[in-house]
């Protein structure tokens, strides 16, 4: 029976999305959104109760104590379904890491075309890390050492992972004692397939370990390494001017859409569509020039860097063609819909594929290759500008929103202390006197099966009130962009009272976006800056923050769940767990759906769930923060105590006795 189809206004938040849905059905053009409408997902498979690892099956283990034909289970095949998305997942990330270490290691001997080393201050302060000497060394010789370093950890067989070093000790020791340290990336991955062939790894606990290895491998490995390089050869983000939402697309200019995740090509897009020569090409097209916007995480990573416009989350890939202003989509890795080409077919929009690893049928693709990164950048540009002339109607919803992207770790400890005393001391002084009752880091995608942007904005909106911090990055941070969430004095007057006085103290939005998805990193430094500048414990676990992912769909979220949860972290996804189970089988089939929360809590502290509601997400956030004060000795958080800031509030303090200030101010009587 087909399922009705949800309005407008329920399929997304987004009103330029709703305009081009409409505008999508007036073209007779299937999206995503009415793909979703129309497809049930499987209840079985979904629920984590099949297996299709061997061709005895598929077996679906619906009933009571039922068991695959090897035996299998459904405890069994739910680790087993997880742990291999969690493997997918921290792959993707890592092959990115590599590829960037792989051009590392090529600008450092002078055989790429276009790249520089952009930010030698973070080269040198990365490879000290490490031991690498950098005294009297030119950045070329520190990078290539750094690089070799790097290169060095995907194929590792033994030993630890060197990012690794980079946790708060506490941490290090107990995943140590745990036997959770990666011994190289690869090898992790390449585990967890081995391990979940038919005939391996069979006992749940046992297999759920060795996800939380290969979810290290991620956070604490590939996406740090992502993280570190592109930082290193393309700048360490500060905060400038950006734009998000479709109306970034512009009628009167050649726009190419840049969509993926990886930096590598889409910095050198940007840097030639500033060339003289390619400006001049467009103009001899009857363009005023080249409209440069970005879709995803390679949306995030040139906003966050060149403040080039971010035209949407993963949900808008579609509705960007859909504008029919697209003269190209040029795609690398992850998160690009197959639907594009037969999207685009509809007008005169060319999808380009980049990347050796990904190839779509119908799609142009032009190899990208850092030996010749701004030749094969050009030639991407002159493709997209030739096609100019085959623009037929347009529908360009007129809606954007600044934003003010930018704050990588660095910026953020700068901006709390200035130059001179940069540290994370105001932030966790503003913590632990309840001026901001804890921090949330919001991430990950948009799912169709959810309104697009409504969990996240909301959840973002619900918790500023509440008093505390909020982190984004990936898709989430773009639902917030594109609500207006991220410039600063735009929703100070939503915002808590204390949260308020702290950010316009310090000068900083209430919504902080820190980049991509594997800048979800950065979080981990932040986090790893805070226990280490003291007050709040002396580990991950003990800060009162929580990560969530209301509308994820990958299994790179997935795998950043894990991570986040071996650092310590609660981590609370929305929608549909993939290892519920039946509802109404749960003593039967909720031993890995309990392992991933309590018992992952009992050995790390922190715990992955899945929520579905809303309100109730919003109700665990804040009880795990006021659980953590607790813990650590922190006054209650009280709504009523800050907030009068301000010049009153400096004369109300003036003529306050020494103690009842101090008291007033940190919370804490003289010692
Ligand atoms: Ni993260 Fe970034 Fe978006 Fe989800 Fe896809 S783009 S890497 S996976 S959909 S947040």
């Amino acid at each position: 029976m087909p399922r009705a189809k949800r309005t407008y206004e329920e399929r997304t938040a987004d009103p330029a999305a709703q305009e081009m849905l409409i505008r999508a059905d007036e073209l007779g053009i299937g999206t995503a959104f009415s793909r979703a409408d129309d497809m049930v997902p499987c209840n079985i498979g979904g629920a984590g109760m099949c297996c299709k690892l061997c061709g005895m099956g598929p077996c679906r283990l619906t009933k009571d104590g039922q068991t695959g034909v090897c035996g299998a289970t459904i405890d069994t095949i739910q680790a087993r379904n997880l742990v291999r998305a969690i493997a997918a997942g921290a792959a993707a990330h890592s092959d990115h890491g590599r590829d960037m270490a792989f051009i590392l290691k090529a600008v450092a001997n002078g055989e790429t075309e276009g790249y520089v080393i952009r930010d030698v201050a973070k080269l040198r302060i990365v490879a000290s890390k490490y031991g690498i000497p950098i005294d009297k060394r030119s950045p070329e010789e520190i990078a290539n050492d750094l690089a070799d370093l790097y290169i060095s950890q995907f194929g590792q067989q033994r030993g630890e992972i060197v990012p690794i070093k980079r946790a708060p000790a506490k941490r290090q020791k107990l995943w140590r004692e745990h036997g959770v340290i990666p011994r190289g990336i690869d090898r992790e991955v390449v585990e967890a397939l081995h391990r979940t062939h038919i005939g391996d790894d069979q006992d749940p606990e046992h297999i759920l370990h060795h996800a939380i290895r290969t979810g290290l491998t991620d956070g604490w490995g590939g996406s740090m390494i992502a993280t570190d390089v592109s930082d290193i050869l393309f700048g360490t983000p500060a905060p400038l001017l950006g734009q998000a939402n479709l109306g970034v697309l512009r009628d009167d200019m050649v726009n190419i859409v840049v969509h993926g995740h990886e930096p590598s090509l889409s910095e050198m897009i940007v840097a030639a569509s500033q060339d003289p020569e390619i400006i001049e090409y467009a103009k001899q097209a009857g363009a005023k020039g080249v409209n440069l916007s970005g879709i995803c995480c390679t949306a995030n990573e040139i906003l966050m860097r060149q403040g080039i416009p971010a035209a949407g989350n993963f949900l808008h890939q579609e509705l960007a063609i859909l504008t029919g202003s697209v003269e190209a989509m040029v795609v690398d890795v992850q998160c690009i819909m197959q639907a594009l080409v037969g999207l685009a077919s509809n007008f005169h929009t060319k999808i380009i594929t980049t990347s050796p690893k990904v190839k779509i049928k119908g799609a142009t693709h032009i190899e990208f290759d850092e030996h010749r990164a701004l030749t094969v950048a050009k030639n991407i540009l002159k493709t997209s500008i030739d096609n100019f002339k085959n623009r037929g109607a347009t529908h360009i919803p007129q809606v954007r929103e600044d934003l003010i992207p930018g704050f990588s770790h660095e910026y953020i400890n700068y901006m709390l202390g200035g130059s001179y005393r940069a540290s994370f001391r105001p932030l966790n002084d503003a913590i632990m006197s309840g001026r901001v009752r804890g921090v949330a880091a919001i991430v990950g995608c948009n799912n169709p099966r959810s309104k697009q942007d409504y969990l996240h904005t909301y959840v973002t909106q619900e918790l500023l009130k509440q008093d505390v911090l909020i982190v984004e990055t990936g898709c989430g941070a773009i639902a917030a962009a594109k609500l207006g969430l991220l410039l600063g004095e735009a929703g100070l007057e939503k915002v808590g009272p204390g949260l308020k006085e702290v950010c316009e103290t310090v000068g900083i939005p209430p919504v902080l976006h820190m980049g991509s998805c594997v800048d979800n990193t950065r979080i981990l430094t932040v986090l790893t800056q805070m226990v280490e500048e003291g007050g709040l414990g002396d580990d991950i676990d003990q800060i009162p923050a929580v990560g969530l992912a209301p509308e994820w769909m990958s299994e790179k979220a997935l795998a950043i769940a894990t991570y986040c949860v071996a650092s310590g972290a609660y981590v609370i996804f929305g929608g549909a767990s993939p290892v519920s189970g039946m509802p109404d089988r749960v003593s039967d089939s909720d031993q890995v759906l309990r392992y991933i929360s309590e018992g992952w809590e009992e050995l790390y502290g922190g715990k992955l769930e899945f929520i579905a509601d809303v309100d109730e997400m919003i109700k665990n956030t804040l009880e795990h923060i006021d659980k953590k004060r607790k813990a650590l000795g922190l006054p209650e958080y009280d709504p009523d105590r800050f907030g009068r800031g301000g010049d009153n509030r400096m004369l109300e303090l003036e003529q306050m006795p020494v103690e009842e200030r101090r008291e007033a101010l940190y919370g804490v009587a003289a010692d």
